[in-house]
């Protein structure tokens, strides 16, 4: 087996224990560089390695083995970078937590995933929002400077829980082990000759797939760095891809707002050409926004495709010819199909044939805590995982996404929304009797949150907006509110939201 993270000792070495020669040089080796960057600060990974012996003796000492789950808020902040880091490394199943959460989904996911200890960068900023004890991070996990001792493995216990929207009722939370996340990483470093060289540079949230596994954790697995960007702002981001080798994750809406940008500012320009690899994910990148972008750069976005239980799926491959619209083929070592409705297997490779896709491989998650019935709609006996995304194969595998089965399931910026979640909070306003909420097409957000709903007592939509923003995440507010006299209903009173999609 070998480590999860390529710092602190190898336990095979007999000189571990005492901190011998060996891991002198690899100390001397870790202290070169910035391993992770925020604003004006950085660690090195000797600090990572120092971080996660820190962690594990003060949760030890507080009665927490590895193996416990442990809460961290991902406020914007370094420390909280180098927690998850440090807590994944020293054995502990993280429970990464959006520090806007409301308190509908807070209670919901500190209920369901148990965690002993929540850590905080800024503990005063989320005080008395959850039961268990919030500890500070800042500045214990930068005190210690003893001996460095193994980290954790690659096996196949949970490493990390991370919870997700579905069509109908609070998120669930995907359990993914060490195994699922170091394979995928490995699979996408060789796909992108992926190495210690290159510094990712990313402005993503730290309690999602595309911030915390890829841009963190596929940072430092590959003995490279991460300049994390808590918010996003085109400029910065531009300034920070014209240093060193430098490769780019977002999500669609950034990249629209970059090619809007670089319009008119000259620096984002040279920003996006300098970097050695950009890469979309986590929706769809817009064709519109791709040639806009290659037209000012003269560079293309290449993208991939995953999901929260599965990582990544499909990636374009460095020397992929240039496809439009593609997320590329299978990643190196897993099964992928197209199924029909049946889940019988599609065979074609038309470019045409649409199918849902399934995938089968180390990459797919443990399952949904708590929720063996979820976890048994989504995943068959066999091991295969069932997308609910829609899409065509062509004759070399690459995969083209066309849609999704579930139209109750809207990408907002990047970020999945059930509408049945939103409905349920707009629902809980005294003055909302009705509510039906859908995906609009939008050319920023890719799909925006619309919401439909009939009123007991007169109220201002933007009141509805700003309710919903406090009971849930404030990016699962609508972004649209109408209020209408009835919702337009079938013969059986099911609500037909096709009929409000009209204009
Ligand atoms: C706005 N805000 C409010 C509010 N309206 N707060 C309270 N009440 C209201 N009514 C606040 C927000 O909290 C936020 O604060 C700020 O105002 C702006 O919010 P926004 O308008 O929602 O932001 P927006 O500009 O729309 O954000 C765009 C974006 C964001 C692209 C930056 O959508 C984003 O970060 N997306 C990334 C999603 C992601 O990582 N998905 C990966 C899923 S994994 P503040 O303080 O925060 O600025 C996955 C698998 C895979 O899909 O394949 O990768
Ligand atoms: P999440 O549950 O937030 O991880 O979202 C996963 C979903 O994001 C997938 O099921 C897809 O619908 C969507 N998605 C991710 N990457 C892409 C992509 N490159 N193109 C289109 N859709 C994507």
């Amino acid at each position: 087996m070998t480590a999860l993270f390529p710092f602190g000792a190898d336990p095979r070495s007999p000189r571990a224990e005492s901190g011998g020669a060996e891991q002198e040089n690899r100390s001397s080796r870790a202290e070169s560089r910035g391993a992770i960057t925020v604003g004006t600060e950085h660690v090195t990974a000797l600090d990572l390695a120092h971080a996660t012996e820190a962690l594990r003796a003060r949760l030890t000492a507080a009665g927490f083995p590895p193996g416990s789950r442990i809460a961290v808020w991902t406020q914007g902040s370094l420390e909280t970078a180098v927690a998850l880091v440090a807590g994944a490394a020293a054995g502990y199943v993280l429970v990464p937590i959006d520090p806007k959460l409301g308190p509908l989904e807070l209670n919901h996911i500190v209920k369901d995933a148990a965690p002993l200890v929540a850590f905080a960068a800024d503990p005063a900023a989320v005080a008395g929002r959850i039961a268990v004890e919030t500890l500070p991070l800042t500045p214990a996990l930068r005190r210690y400077d003893g001996p460095v001792g193994p980290t954790r493995e690659v096996d196949d216990e949970p490493l990390l829980i991370l919870y997700t929207s579905g069509t109908t009722g609070l998120p669930k939370g995907a359990v993914l082990t060490a195994r699922n996340v170091a394979f995928n990483l490995d699979a996408l470093a060789r796909a992108w000759r992926w190495t210690a060289a290159d510094t990712v540079v990313h402005a993503l949230p730290l309690f999602h797939v595309h911030g915390l596994v890829l841009g963190l954790f596929g940072s430092i697995r590959v003995g490279g760095a991460l300049h994390w960007f808590p918010r996003f702002a085109p400029r910065e981001v531009a300034d920070a891809l014209r240093l060193g080798t430098t490769v780019f994750f977002a999500v669609p809406t950034m990249y629209h707002r970059l090619s809007e940008a670089a319009e008119s500012d000259p620096e984002v320009v040279h920003g996006l050409r300098h970097a050695r690899l950009l890469v979309s994910g986590s929706a769809a990148l817009p064709q519109r926004d791709q040639l806009k972008l290659e037209a000012l750069t003269g560079r293309r976005v290449i993208e991939r495709y995953g999901l929260t239980e599965t990582l990544i799926n499909c990636a374009v491959r460095l020397d992929d010819p240039p496809s439009a619209g593609v997320v590329g083929a299978a990643i190196e070592g897993i099964e992928l199909k197209l199924v029909d409705d049946q889940r019988r297997t599609l065979g074609a490779r038309d470019d045409s044939t649409l199918g849902e896709i399934a995938v089968r491989g180390p990459h797919v998650f443990a399952g949904y805590l708590n929720r063996p019935d979820a976890t048994a709609a989504v995943k068959d006996a066999d091991g295969w995982f069932f997308t609910g995304d829609l899409a065509c194969m062509n004759a070399a595998g690459q995969v083209r996404i066309v849609g999704r089965r579930a139209t109750d399931l809207i990408k907002c910026g990047g970020y999945k929304v059930g509408a049945g979640e939103v409905e349920a909070a707009l629902l809980e306003h005294p003055s909302v009797r009705e509510a039906a909420v859908l995906g609009a097409p939008d050319a920023d957000l890719g799909e925006r949150i619309v919401a439909y709903v009939v009123l007991s007592t007169p109220t201002e939509p933007q009141v509805l907006q700003d309710f919903v923003a406090s009971q849930l995440s404030p990016h699962k507010r609508p972004r649209e509110v109408h209020v209408i006299d009835e919702l337009p209903r079938n013969a059986m009173g099911k609500v037909v939201k096709a009929k409000l999609r009209l204009p």
